[in-house]
């Protein structure tokens, strides 16, 4: 029967190779006898992509005919990466291609390096959407996920004399081969206009008389799981002109005009927003939320229809997933949908739709929660607008019954926010549409509790939940470190802990091994030697694979305190400066490295990278220093450089001021690939600590609570001579650009300090002492980093995605059985 048998294209090298010369031929249109790396990684990348569409369409059919409870997860963004390794790994498939394509004369991992990032995203929240994918494909999840197809993913970073430049990022501008164009999956969108009433068969109902339209094509890229044939679809939307109406421009004779303008709708799917919160009340970022929810709602429910006469079983059969705000206009547009079109009365409409979705906030402090003006609303979704005043009405109306009439706390927690600007409160309109609301770790559950949300939990305990944050081990070591994935599939005598991470806690009874420390230091010694050829090339330093390389990469923000680390590197230096030469043989040799993109309208942000910079310069070029400590920025961080960078480090930094970051993920992929942390205990730390133990970690800093007694007495406590005697260095002009870093300076002085950067100094450089003490100590380092690797199997998004399943989407794995 069809479909049934195993797939038609075969995995054996000589298969696989027969199949990369045809699409050289055909698909690449080159010569058989003469095509490049960039020509090859296509033909390969084509080859593959015909493996994931069979697997795909035997997923799709699979899970219509068996119609379980699907998962739909809404992000506007997703960091992929590259797909081409990935791919080749989840499907089995590596070293046949690799067979394949050495015996035509090409080196695999030269083809791996040809394919550009995908980089539909910011940071943390993104890279988590990826990696859940993976997990849900991997575990047999009939999930969908939805996204936005931009033509321009996060810009290039380019540093030009120590400073930060954006560039676009022509992301697509070779073509891309992992996706699928769906010209005929398309639906309108709608946009301004008015509201009018309208009477039909004696009853009034009403209308949204639409001012402009554009259209939203699908874009499929096939997720494949691993171990398993099931592939799951992630369904990116791009906006093209809608070929609907407005036929008047033509008519008027301005055919020229009428052409260029309808162009015009491609720019709603154009280009990425940094993460910088004072892009907020943008027309064109809101916009693209309508555009993005709008179509993928309208997908969903077009598919329920397909094999479902009526909305009754609706939410039996499908959970919606919020990632963070940014899509939670999807509540009013399914409210709408069920109301307006489909004839459902409000009551039973509003319990479908609280029914069916679920939200998670990323977001910690109560000033980055999103905010949308009422007038900009009200203008481009006049419709919406109103069912937003309904449902606030009805819910402050149940407000009052329950709490009185508190108007304090009801203008606290109203989705309207009243003041000399309206605003429409998004989070607050996701915690009422949702039955679930989670946080990205324990503490970050608490904080909600405690700050964010203090007035919902109390009305809704049963409703906040915490769900930790995990990456996915398929990416962050069987396609990133596979030296060391062989090594201890080794030693645990199986594979299976890639898809069953638990048994990686086997390797534990190993941690003091001699052979095993031997090994696994000879696995380290190789990545480092590949980051340090990586780092000359990029700087052209110079650095000894004996140093400790030492690593903090993240987007650059104040709460994550890059600056601490400058501080505590340009203390470093100095006192390497005031020693005698006996003292240096004692020195503990150091590469530190630092990577990540700031906000283009962050300034502070990119005063830190020029300090970086201005510090690099004077250490790296100084005879007394030499080899013993060295500074270098890796520009333009993404996916693939964290690839790269991860598997080859010491140690890690994750320095946010403790309650400020609400999980973390970073750490959890240094932490897999056996890189001991530096870290303040904050957001998923707390239960990496708990996991691994304080032992094997470098915790310092104040604690989540004793943050805001200290943020209180900040002014009146003395700062460590050492800490002031670094900000005077910089204040001073020691690393040049004296009056550009003034303001920066200014951040930690004179009371001002809101990160804490003072206090935590002294207890920051203790930390690295202790780092230092155990690096001299090998056979303890490497304890501590195989007991990292063995203590990570928590920290796997498949853990998260299966307590979600379990507890918020209440979905079952649908795997498709050939
Ligand atoms: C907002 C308004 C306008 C334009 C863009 C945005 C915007 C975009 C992206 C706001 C925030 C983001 C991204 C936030 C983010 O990545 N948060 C991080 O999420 C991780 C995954 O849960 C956590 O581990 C981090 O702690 C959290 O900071």
């Amino acid at each position: 029967m069809f479909g049934l048998m195993d797939g038609f294209l075969k995995n054996d090298p000589w298969s696989l190779q027969k199949d990369v010369m045809h699409h050289v031929e055909y698909t690449v249109a080159r010569s058989r006898f003469s095509f490049d790396d960039f020509e090859a990684y296509l033909a390969l990348s084509h080859t593959i992509r015909d493996r994931l569409i069979e697997r795909w369409h035997d997923t799709q059919v699979y899970f219509k005919r068996k119609d379980p409870k699907r998962l739909y997860f809404l992000s506007l963004e997703f960091l992929m990466g590259r797909s081409l390794s990935n791919s080749t790994v989840n499907l089995g498939i590596k070293d046949q291609c690799a067979d394949a394509l050495n015996q035509l004369g090409f080196e695999f991992e030269q083809l791996v390096e040809q394919e550009g990032d995908a980089a539909l995203g910011n940071g943390g929240l993104a890279r988590l959407s990826a990696c859940q994918m993976d997990s849900l494909a991997t575990l047999d999840f009939p999930a969908w996920g939805y996204g936005l197809r931009y033509q321009f993913g996060l810009f290039r970073q380019v540093i030009l004399d120590g400073f930060q430049h954006e560039q676009p990022d022509y992301w697509l501008n070779f073509g891309n081969p992992w996706e699928i164009e769906r010209i005929h999956v398309s639906y309108a969108v709608k946009f301004y206009g008015a509201v009018e009433e309208e009477l039909l068969n004696g009853v009034k109902r009403k209308v949204w008389i639409p001012g402009e339209t554009v259209e939203a094509v699908a874009y499929d890229n096939p997720i494949p799981g691993y171990g398993t044939r099931n592939t799951i679809n992630l369904r990116l939307w791009a906006a093209k002109p809608s070929g609907e109406g407005d036929m008047e421009s033509y008519n008027t004779g301005d055919y020229i005009n009428a052409v260029v303008n309808r162009q015009r709708a491609e720019t709603i799917s154009s280009v990425l927003y940094p993460d910088d919160r004072s892009y907020q009340g943008k027309e064109l970022r809101l916009k693209q939320q309508y555009f993005f929810v709008t179509a993928s709602t309208q997908d969903i429910i077009r598919r329920y229809k397909d094999s479902h006469s009526n909305f009754d079983d609706f939410s039996n059969k499908v959970a919606l997933q919020l990632n963070d705000t940014h899509p939670s206009l999807a509540i009013i547009e399914v409210m709408r949908i069920l109301i307006d079109e489909e004839n459902i009365e409000w009551n039973r409409a509003w319990s479908i739709v609280c029914d069916s979705f679920s939200f998670t906030t990323h977001t910690v402090s109560p000033e980055g929660l999103e905010k949308i003006p009422a007038d900009l609303l009200g203008s481009l979704l006049p419709r919406h607008l109103e069912i937003i005043y309904e449902i606030n009405f009805l819910f402050m109306e149940e407000l009052k019954k329950k709490l009185g009439l508190n108007y304090s706390q009801l203008s606290q927690m109203s989705i309207v926010e009243e003041g000399a600007v309206k605003n429409i409160r998004m989070a607050n309109l996701s915690i009422v549409g949702c039955h679930a609301v989670n946080g990205v770790s324990r503490v970050h559950l608490e904080l909600l509790k405690k700050r964010v949300f203090k007035d919902f939990c109390e009305l809704w305990p049963q409703k906040f939940q915490y769900k930790t944050n995990g990456a996915t081990q398929r990416r962050w070591m069987v396609v990133s470190n596979p030296n060391l994935c062989g090594l201890i599939s080794k030693w645990l005598g199986t594979e299976a802990w890639i898809r069953d991470v638990d048994l990686l806690i086997g390797l534990k009874e190993f941690a003091s091994n001699t052979d095993l420390q031997h090994e696994w230091r000879m696995v380290k010694r190789v990545n480092k030697m590949r980051l340090a050829e990586y780092i000359e090339a990029i700087s052209g330093v110079k650095v000894s694979v004996d140093a400790m390389f030492d690593v903090q990469i993240k987007r650059i923000h104040e709460y994550k305190r890059q600056l601490l680390n400058l501080f505590g590197i340009i203390h470093r230096y100095d006192c390497i400066k005031n020693m005698e030469k006996s003292g240096k043989t004692k020195v503990v040799p150091r590469v530190c490295i630092i990577g990540g993109k700031a906000a283009p309208g962050y300034e502070i942000a990119k005063k830190i990278i020029k300090l970086c910079h201005a510090v690099a310069e004077t250490i790296n070029n100084d005879p007394d220093v030499g080899d013993l400590l060295k500074l270098v920025f890796i520009p333009d961080y993404n996916v693939s450089v964290a690839e790269l960078v991860i598997p080859g480090s010491d140690l890690s930094q994750h320095l946010s001021t403790a309650g400020h970051e609400a999980s973390g993920t970073g750490s959890m992929k240094f932490l897999m690939n056996g890189c001991l942390l530096l870290a303040t205990s904050d957001g998923s730390t707390i239960e990496i600590i708990e996991e691994i133990g304080n032992d094997n970690m470098f915790v310092f800093g104040a604690k989540v609570d004793e943050v805001p007694a200290l943020r209180e007495m900040k002014s009146s406590l003395k700062v460590p001579l050492q800490f002031a005697r670094v900000v005077r260095m910089v204040r001073d002009g020691y690393f040049g650009h004296k009056d550009y870093f003034e303001s920066l300076c200014k951040t930690v002085e004179n009371g001002g300090d809101f990160y804490l950067l003072g206090n935590d100094f002294m207890s920051y450089l203790e930390a690295q002492a202790a780092a230092d003490k155990t690096f001299v100590d090998q056979e303890k380092w490497t304890r501590m980093s195989i007991l990292s690797s063995a203590g990570s199997s928590r920290f796997s998004s498949d853990r998260t995605i299966q307590e979600y399943a379990e507890k918020t989407w209440n979905i079952e794995p649908c795997k498709c059985p050939f």
